[in-house]
């Protein structure tokens, strides 16, 4: 039996991000994918034009109907959108590790979460979160310090922990120059994963990728460290080998080989 894996995030009808880049990479990775619809994008690979997030009550009764009846591996987050949704989440019981990637713009820059979401997400669900996934102005934004360089990336990582997630994964993917760091606070202690930094436009969907094939991989019963290692060299192909579809931003090829 394939292991199960849930997303709860956004719909992004062009295919590169969210629930759609998701359910592509757990199916990669060997995993079953569910897929729980918080908010719908209007976008393409050039434009975001609307955001509209769906009601909590209705998130909250997808999240029911898909608990009564399997039982996931692991669950992600994606684009939560509201306040409200992110309370729904807050109120269900998973019984598998969650993975929070605290996604508050769109790669165009569109906002994705509201104020109030923002710290809802910090007061109700990094306390329940195994890993969370923050980019630097995401870790700047939940730790509250300015985060641009790997030594502020680790200050960050343990300040998120404070706030009760158990682990961190800071990524520096928009560092300026050099090697693409990304830091994991875990266990304890600072674990750093480096890579050659591509020269790309096609980034579309990059930490709705990361973050699925993670969770997809824990889902499997491979520990964390092992998990972002895998995740990140599947994302590290996935951009090298972009297809480059569309006029804008275009998504990754995540048909790369993955274990
Ligand atoms: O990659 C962040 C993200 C998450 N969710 C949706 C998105 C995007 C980025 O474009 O559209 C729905």
């Amino acid at each position: 039996m394939n292991p199960i894996a849930l997303t709860i995030a956004g719909s992004d009808p062009s295919g590169g991000a969210g629930v759609q880049a998701d359910l592509r990479t757990f199916h990669q990775f060997g995993v079953y994918g569910a897929a729980v619809i918080t908010l719908i994008t209007v976008q393409n690979t050039v434009r975001v034009s609307r955001m509209e997030p769906l009601d909590a009550g209705l998130v909250g009764e997808q999240i029911d109907a898909v608990l009564e009846d399997l039982a996931p591996h692991a669950v992600k987050t994606g684009a939560l959108g509201t306040a409200a949704v992110i309370e729904a989440m807050a109120a269900r019981d998973f019984a598998a590790p969650l993975v929070v990637d605290p996604v508050s713009f769109s790669t165009q820059g569109a906002p994705l979460l509201s104020a109030d979401a923002r710290s809802a997400l910090k007061r109700l669900l990094l306390p329940r979160a195994f890993l969370v996934t923050p980019n630097l102005d995401e870790a700047a934004e939940l730790a509250g310090i300015p985060v641009r360089d790997p030594e502020s990336m680790r200050h960050a990582a343990r300040r998120i922990a404070d706030l009760g997630a158990r682990s961190v994964l800071v990524k520096g993917g928009h560092l300026q120059g050099g090697d693409a760091i990304d830091i994991l606070w875990h266990d304890g202690g600072f674990t750093e994963f480096r890579s050659a930094r591509l020269e790309t436009r096609h980034t579309h969907g990059t930490g709705c990728v990361l973050s699925a094939a993670i969770a997809a991989c824990l889902a499997r019963g491979i520990a964390l460290p092992e998990s972002v290692r895998l995740g990140r060299d599947f994302v590290h192909e996935a951009i090298r080998t972009a297809p480059g579809l569309g006029g804008g931003n275009g998504p990754l090829n995540i048909f790369v080989r993955t274990l």
